[in-house]
């Protein structure tokens, strides 16, 4: 402990910044699900398209989701980029059947080239 006390308190405090910004930089550049439609846990009529928004701008080409329908997948027109390019929507091939869905997404960031990935479930009633 005697090294630390012999460093100067500013290459201290700089040190500790640095290893700050290096632990939150990379959770800030991910780009995480924000907001969707049918929202998480949500129970609604047949919806029309899926549309899921992240919280940056997403590489299109390496970022979609899949949806599963009663334990069966759902076959989904093309999948889309929107509103600045953080959203992905796609209408269902036909009209959902009443019961549980899953949808399974993933995510690349644009900046850096993260990639993410998550689940979640809605009813359709
Ligand atoms: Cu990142």
């Amino acid at each position: 402990m005697k090294l630390i006390r012999i460093l100067p308190p500013t290459l201290l405090l700089l040190a500790g910044f640095t290893l700050a910004t290096w632990g939150a930089a990379p959770a800030l550049a991910h780009a995480m699900l924000t907001t969707a439609s049918p929202a998480p846990g949500a129970t609604v009529a047949p919806p029309a398209t899926i549309e899921l928004d992240f919280s940056e701008k997403l590489a299109p080409a390496f970022s979609g989701f899949t949806l599963t329908c009663a334990g069966a997948p759902v076959a989904l027109q093309k999948i889309t980029a929107g509103k600045h390019g953080a959203s992905l929507s796609a209408a269902p091939g036909a009209a959902l059947a009443p019961g549980n869905c899953d949808v399974v997404w993933h995510a690349v960031a644009s900046d850096d080239g993260h990639r993410t990935t998550g689940e979640y479930s809605f009813t359709v009633r």
